[in-house]
């Protein structure tokens, strides 16, 4: 259950739907020699075929009643005067007449455009929306929009719940599993052109030609769906498969290693599209092991990857324990003084706050402060830290919490979206990441709602104006069919569904006080570890007096690294908005909140309330029973169950803990946990 994601093609319900598509839409005409052509009449076919009952047969001419696949270079010649977007990746979808024929005309400068505009034209149809007069024209706003999956050889994942790898590096190259070709299908239907298939802690393994042979294998497979393929590259690589002495980034022989492996994989692999490196973080290796440079680092492979037009995406996501200071000041200090420094074909990819992914964090200070550097996005579709596969959690309000954000560098409006779609700072490249949610599980991502958080990536990758709504709405009735008083309930659970995370786990601006390494249920308590910035009581620093973590200019300061406009409303506790206060202040208990309240029952409040949604959510799923399909409501019933107990148990042990800290009694009306 669950296997085919939104591509979920079931017999039309509506009447009217079915009449018109019946009527109007006769045959498909396309270039049969293109192969990514070939995918997309394949799909539409196969999508008319289920969905109306009837078939979509391939007429080598154009009539009346033909889908038409055209590129923009063949309009002229047919005389049919549209305006196709400037964007290769962009399609218009028209319905006009040619030739006295009324046709649905589908227009792109690339087959990749076509594709893209197929899955849009499919998607309409899903949702049942009328043909007459239709008139679509779209293209993305962001270049590379790519899954970064954090999988291992061994075909672990790290912070995976959904499974195993997907990939089968043991049957590869020989064997193409025919999910390696419905993945390809589901990322082109959202617009996702890259992954990264293997763990930024990587293995250097992955270069050797044995295995690239593998990897070329899975890009020739997903090649007609316009997806590229990249690789994390281990920075010691030269020295492991390499036999060097050093991975020292201005050693000559280095820099010529990392040419010939690159010139070695785009032999294979003619349009692979890159590296993405972790170095000097989190015990990876890096270019400071060598007293060199970040932009040392990057630029040698960059150089390397630059005459096949490669990029090279470099991880801002650097902290060391030895440092004695704010673990979130960390990478805005490393990176900063490396503006314009780094080579035209390296992005810099910063997560989307300066901790860690965390369920509720202020966007990362570094967007905005790199004006001479294109800037990737990353964002974390595996719910690391929001309850794993077991909890249910829309991610769309996150990820647009994020970009959304005025970071100020330019005055008003320098949102975040427009630092990493190039356009404050007018960059010809630009990119996403998204930390995939997908395994080998039956459904893909564990938990069915999961699923979601692929399709609102890739969403908001394109087009990151969508709101939350639109992008579950249709989620929801490509998902699971539903009528529509039963979208508009699930609808209000997903949307609910994050903050009611943070209600249980992290309010009012706390964070990191999960458990040790696997980081699942709460551990406020976590001390005396090997690092300081590895425990909990580093973040909420609680103490009899009050709590939170001081960032102001009294504190860590790392209010100001932010642009004054935005520095000062997050420093004065007066105008620091209340979900991320204990992120930058540290209060005393009797702090009065705006409701009134002291800031202990406040953040009690937060917790009991967290509990009382999940609730909520029980309640409004019980009572969709008959309306979405008996396994998926089952399965879903089931981890809502597991989610309250898990909700329970937060609420419980941080109330209890900070309790034990402050001293003070419950609010009035609240039961003591147990
Ligand atoms: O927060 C950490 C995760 C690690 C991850 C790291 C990173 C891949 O716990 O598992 O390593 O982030 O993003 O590099």
């Amino acid at each position: 259950q669950g296997y085919n994601l939104w591509l979920n093609y079931q017999k039309l319900t509506d009447p009217v739907s079915l009449k018109e598509y019946t009527g109007l839409l006769k045959s498909i005409h396309f270039d049969s020699n293109n192969s990514t052509q070939q995918v997309a009449a394949k799909e539409l076919q196969n999508a008319f075929g289920i969905l109306t009952g009837k078939d979509l047969p391939s007429n080598r001419s154009m009539e009346s009643g033909s889908v038409v696949l055209l590129k923009e270079s063949a309009l002229k010649a047919l005389q049919i005067n549209q305006q196709v977007p400037d964007n290769a990746d962009g399609f218009i979808i028209k319905q006009v007449t040619v030739q006295n024929k009324q046709i649905i005309l589908i227009s792109s400068q690339s087959d990749i455009g076509l594709l893209y505009g197929t899955f849009a034209f499919i998607k309409q149809l899903q949702l049942q929306k009328r043909l007459t007069g239709l008139n679509i024209s779209e293209s993305p706003k962001i270049q590379h929009r790519i899954l970064n999956h954090w999988d291992n050889l061994n075909r672990t994942v790290e912070r995976g719940y959904a499974g195993f790898s997907l990939w089968n590096w043991h049957t590869l190259p020989g064997y193409i599993d025919k999910r390696y070709i419905d993945y390809a299908r589901a990322n082109a239907s959202v617009g996702i052109n890259g992954t990264v298939l293997n763990n930024v802690n990587a293995n250097s393994l992955i270069l050797t030609h044995e295995w690239l042979l593998k990897v070329k294998a899975l890009a020739d497979a997903f090649r007609p769906y316009g997806i590229k393929v990249y690789l994390s590259a281990r920075f010691t690589s030269p020295i492991e498969i390499g036999k060097l002495k050093t991975a020292d980034p201005l050693n000559e022989d280095v820099a010529q290693w990392w040419k010939d492996k690159a010139n070695e994989i785009y032999k294979l692999i003619p349009d692979f599209g890159g590296f993405l490196v972790k170095a000097n973080s989190e015990g990876q290796p890096g270019p400071q092991d060598y007293g060199r440079t970040h932009t040392d680092g990057a630029n040698v492979l960059a150089r390397a990857l630059a005459p096949h037009q490669g990029i090279l995406m470099y991880r801002a996501f650097v902290y060391a324990n030895e440092i004695p200071e704010d673990r979130a000041k960390q990478a805005y200090n490393e990176f900063t003084p490396l503006d314009g420094k780094f080579d035209k074909n390296v992005m810099v990819q910063v997560k989307n706050g300066a901790i860690d992914f965390q369920p509720r964090e202020p966007f990362h200070p570094l967007f905005g402060a790199l004006p001479k550097t294109p800037i990737m996005a990353e964002l974390q579709l595996t719910q690391e830290y929001l309850g794993m596969s077991t909890n249910l959690a829309y991610l769309s309000p996150l990820f647009k919490e994020c970009l959304d954000s005025d970071t100020y560098a330019k005055g008003k409006g320098s949102t975040v979206a427009k630092v990493i779609d190039g356009s404050l700072d007018g960059h010809n490249i630009s990119g996403i990441a998204g930390v995939a949610n997908i395994g080998n599980d039956i459904n893909w991502c564990g938990h069915p709602f999961a699923q979601s958080n692929w399709y609102a990536f890739g969403k908001l990758a394109w087009n990151y104006s969508l709101s939350s709504e639109e992008i579950a709405s249709e989620w929801i009735k490509m998902t699971f069919n539903t009528d529509a008083s039963t979208l508009q309930a699930i609808s209000q659970m997903m949307l609910q569904s994050r903050e009611t995370i943070v209600n249980y786990m992290t309010p009012l601006g706390l964070h990191h006080i999960m458990s040790w390494s696997h980081h699942y249920g709460p551990g406020p308590w976590i001390k005396d570890k090997p690092r300081a910035d590895w425990t909990s009581v580093y973040y909420h620093q609680a103490d009899k007096n009050g709590i939170g973590f001081d960032r102001t200019s009294s504190g860590s300061n790392a209010t100001a690294q932010y642009f004054p406009e935005v520095a000062k409303i997050f420093n004065d506790v007066n105008t620091c908005p209340e979900k991320y206060l204990l992120w930058f202040h540290h209060l005393p208990w009797s702090y009065k909140l705006k409701s009134g309240e002291s800031l202990w029952d406040g953040i009690v409040k937060h917790y009991y309330l967290g509990v009382k949604e999940v609730e909520q959510m029980q309640n409004t799923w019980d009572s969709l029973a008959s309306k979405v399909d008996g396994d998926i409501h089952l399965q879903v019933k089931q981890l809502l169950k597991v989610q309250h107990e898990e909700a329970i148990l937060w609420r419980n042990s941080c109330v209890l803990y900070f309790q034990s800290i402050s001293g003070l009694p419950l609010p009035k009306g609240l039961s003591k946990p147990e």
